[in-house]
């Protein structure tokens, strides 16, 4: 803009002066621009940089000063819990005052004498770490008294402000079973086609997986696992949820160490894109989402598993 204003009187000069005059003009003009044009990026950049951390933090700390912010903290209350609230503002939330008055009262688990404690804990482990994921499970049936028991111990894990934000919906259902299956090889196949992408398909090559889910018809039972994003109280108004899906997550180990403990086998899948289907198919809540779906029952009889190894616990553990 100021050289074409400054252009205006060179018009009427000749076409050599005109070239000279633009020649030193520009060469005094280059730096004053060159500093105009850094200013402008350095205030852009410093705007951007300024409205992501504002829409990066939670609600607390919206409108906190620069030195109120601490990333290492607010962000990592940020779970999936506090957005998806957010997101849904124009809802009915409940107050959380129900709770106030909860009564404490005394806590004495059993208490183990040191040796007890060593045996319990190795044998434990000698348990845990023979459970596998197994995709070749048998159609032998088994009391539902047994999940009915491996569900409640699941259900005892702990949850934000103890909201137990779970659904765990069992199929023992040939006809449901089929159709969770249509649902999910069909979605598996695009995505080991397409959505996975080279890399996830090679890296995956050695457990020598694929779309095919035989086990979703032959296992006695399909455990379908359901975080609650959030809850609906009786009168109908919304609660949030804290960490459900930390939650969730943590139930589900307790509920593959409580199959492990009984005998039973699954592997745990995360079916990739068919979390809204089978929410319908189940006619489970909009505030459900699919977290893993585990097949369950005996191993086949000529099951097999890849010859994994664990780390060791140098590897896995830093004592400080
Ligand atoms: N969900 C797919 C792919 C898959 C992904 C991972 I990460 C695995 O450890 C195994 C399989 C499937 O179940 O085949």
């Amino acid at each position: 803009m100021a050289t074409s204003c400054l252009a205006i009187p060179l018009m009427e000069e000749t076409g050599e002066d005109f070239g000279l005059e633009v020649m030193a003009l520009l060469s005094v003009l280059t730096p004053v621009l060159a500093v105009v044009l850094c200013l402008v990026i350095g205030f852009i950049l410093l705007g951007s940089r300024e409205t992501k951390t504002t829409s990066t933090s939670t609600g607390k700390t919206e409108g906190a000063s620069k030195a109120d912010f601490r990333p290492w903290v607010d962000q990592d209350l940020q779970d999936d819990t506090e957005i998806t609230a957010k997101e849904d503002e124009d809802g009915d939330w409940a107050d959380s005052n129900e709770d106030e008055d909860l009564l404490h009262v005394p806590y004495s688990p059993p208490r183990y004498p040191e040796e007890t404690m060593l045996a319990r804990s190795k044998d434990l482990y000698t348990l845990m770490n023979q459970r596998r994921s197994v995709r070749f499970i048998s159609p032998e049936p088994f009391p539902q008294e047994v999940i009915d028991n491996v569900i409640r111990t699941a259900g005892t894990a702990p949850s934000g402000a103890h909201t137990e934000p779970w659904t765990f919906v069992v199929v023992s259902d040939p006809e449901t079973k089929h159709q969770i299956r249509r649902i999910v090889e069909e979605e598996e196949e695009v995505n080991y086609r397409q959505r996975m992408g080279d890399k996830w398909v090679h890296d995956l090559a050695k457990l020598k997986t694929n779309w095919i889910k035989e086990y979703l018809d032959v296992a006695p039972y399909l455990v379908l696992v359901f975080k609650q994003t959030y809850g609906i109280l009786p009168n109908g108004k919304k609660r949030t949820h804290y960490y459900n899906e930390i939650s969730v997550s943590i139930s589900c180990g307790l509920l593959l160490a409580a199959l492990q403990n009984v005998g039973l086998v699954t592997v745990t899948t995360t079916p990739l894109n068919c979390g809204p289907q089978l929410r319908l198919l189940l006619k489970r809540p909009a505030n459900e989402k699919l977290l893993i779906l585990l097949p369950v029952g005996y191993p086949a009889s000529d099951a097999t598993v890849p010859d994994l190894k664990r780390k060791p616990l140098d590897d896995i553990m830093v004592h400080i």
